[in-house]
């Protein structure tokens, strides 16, 4: 799984990895996360096309999901992890989104390229967490008083593991590369392709 926000469909380095991927055949799935901003410029503004047209040169079969529907993501993920794994070659999808926040700590929630009606007009209706909820409230199987109990053992582990990961010693250089590529095997190979030599 490469995963990746839209701005990156701009970079050369998007359109080199999925040429090889595609020759390669390699089992891979490029995830794009279309919040639709790129720090602070709408992807409109600098593309001639959708996100989902950039794969036709590769001949990569491209596919949207609505990343704001916890289940249709799963079931739409579960089918190309299969066909991935099956040998099918690799697979795009866009995963269409919303950015509820700013690019960053410089950027505060709505900047000056989009309007604060925006966000909060979206973060209302398009909240996956919210949905998720609603569909479970409905369907029967979660209750207020549980969802109360799940929100905060959630932010107990969350600080948990922020409070050992400001604690615990930096790790060894060696580990650069640990679960960042594929593990280099004997042969001093670092990719997949098919040969185990
Ligand atoms: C290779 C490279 N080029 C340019 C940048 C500068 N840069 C940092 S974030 C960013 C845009 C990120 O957009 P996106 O991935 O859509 O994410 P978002 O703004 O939603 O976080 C750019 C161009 C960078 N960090 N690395």
């Amino acid at each position: 799984m490469c995963f990746m926000g839209e701005a990156a469909v701009n970079q050369g380095a998007f359109h080199e990895s999925l040429n090889m991927a595609a020759v390669w055949n390699l089992p891979v799935i490029f995830v794009v996360e279309n919040n639709e901003y790129g720090m602070g410029t709408a992807f409109h503004r600098v593309s001639a096309t959708r996100v989902e047209e950039r794969t036709g040169a590769y001949g990569i079969p491209a596919s949207v999901v609505n990343g704001q529907d916890v289940l249709e993501t799963y079931r739409h993920f579960e089918r190309l992890v299969t066909e991935v794994r099956e040998g099918g070659g690799p697979r795009f999808v866009e995963v269409r989104t919303y950015r509820f926040r700013g690019h960053s700590m410089s950027d505060p929630v709505s900047g000056t390229y989009r309007s604060k009606a925006e966000v909060s007009e979206r973060t209302e209706k398009d909240d996956p967490i919210k949905i998720l909820r609603d569909l479970l409230f409905d369907a029967g199987v979660l209750t207020q008083e549980a969802l109360e109990i799940m929100d905060q053992e959630t932010r107990a582990r969350a600080e948990e593991a922020a409070e050992y990961a400001d604690s615990a010693p930096a790790p060894d250089s060696s580990e650069l590369y640990t679960h960042v590529y594929s593990q280099i095997n004997e042969h001093g190979r670092l990719f997949f392709d098919g040969r185990d030599r």
